[in-house]
């Protein structure tokens, strides 16, 4: 109750919250495609807190719409400013899906930072799928109609995938880093990150390999045909220019 006020109390002052940036590398030019958001919260008394701690309690509570577009207008007017034009990739949870509210808050985002469609990616995990009857798909296809990409995000954790796959188009697929970093002592998990690989290839979907920590693990992805690849060896998630001496203070 008390990380909920003080939730509420960061996303109202706009204080201690933070978007940080991990690089996405495409697997044959060794560029980068994209950069994924990912919130970050400093704790007045307890210092930083990490996101799998306080998203749950935003979506618990009811203010996960408030955290999500301030995550949504950070990262389109932050990803307007990118001189490389890679993409920004949004994370948006289970809770923000099926009420309607996620494409105007896209369709703002993009016309306030004038930031291209082409430009912005959602990522959606496995379980925001699962029940469908609450009309996630509905809003997933608003925003895909918009020209916004859509992601399907720790691919191979949840329940029934290849459901989902059939279920919705997306444009892109993220092994999840699990199976990555598995990958290069058991062949079954190997065989796993190739699996989703050529199934992108059949789908004409773009497979990223998620939790790249190792020169091997990236020889391992690259070899079973992964697209792109995202990890703490090309790069942290690590804070825009505008917040760097803010976030260096704080450390
Ligand atoms: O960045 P890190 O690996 O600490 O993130 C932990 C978890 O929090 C991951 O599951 C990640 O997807 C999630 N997360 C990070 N940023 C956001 C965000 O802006 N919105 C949502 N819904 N989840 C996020
Ligand atoms: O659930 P999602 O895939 O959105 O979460 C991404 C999370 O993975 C972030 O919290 C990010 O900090 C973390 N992450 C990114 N790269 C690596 C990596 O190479 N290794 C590990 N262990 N975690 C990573
Ligand atoms: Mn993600
Ligand atoms: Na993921």
């Amino acid at each position: 109750a008390r990380l909920q006020a003080d939730l509420r109390a960061a996303l109202k002052a706009r204080d201690g919250l933070f978007v940080f940036y991990q690089p996405i590398i495409d697997a044959g030019s060794k560029t980068i495609t994209s950069r994924e958001a990912l919130v970050r919260w400093h704790h007045p008394q307890r210092g930083w807190i990490s996101p799998a701690e306080f998203v749950p309690i935003a979506e618990q509570s009811g203010l996960i719409d408030q955290l999500g577009e301030f995550v949504l207008n950070t990262a389109c007017n932050d990803a307007a400013g990118w001189e490389d034009g890679a993409r920004v990739a949004v994370n948006v949870s289970a809770a923000q899906l099926g009420k309607g509210t996620i494409a105007p808050a896209v369709l703002e985002a993009l016309s306030r930072s004038g930031l291209s469609p082409g430009r912005l990616e959602i990522e959606v995990t496995e379980t925001a799928m699962l029940d469908d009857e609450n009309g996630g798909i509905g809003d997933l296809r608003r925003i895909r109609d918009m020209g916004v990409r859509v992601a399907l995000d720790d691919f191979g954790t949840g329940y029934s995938s290849l459901t989902h796959l059939r279920a919705f188009p997306f444009d892109k697929i993220k092994i999840d880093g699990s199976f990555v970093r598995d990958a290069v002592e058991r062949p079954e998990s190997a065989a796993v990150v190739r699996a989703i690989a050529d199934l992108g290839k059949r789908l004409g979907v773009t497979t990223v390999a998620e939790g790249v920590e190792t020169e091997a693990h990236l020889n391992r992805v690259l070899e079973e045909g992964c697209s792109e690849v995202q990890g703490y060896f090309y790069g942290r998630p690590a804070p825009s220019d505008r917040d760097a001496a803010t976030v260096m203070e704080l450390n």
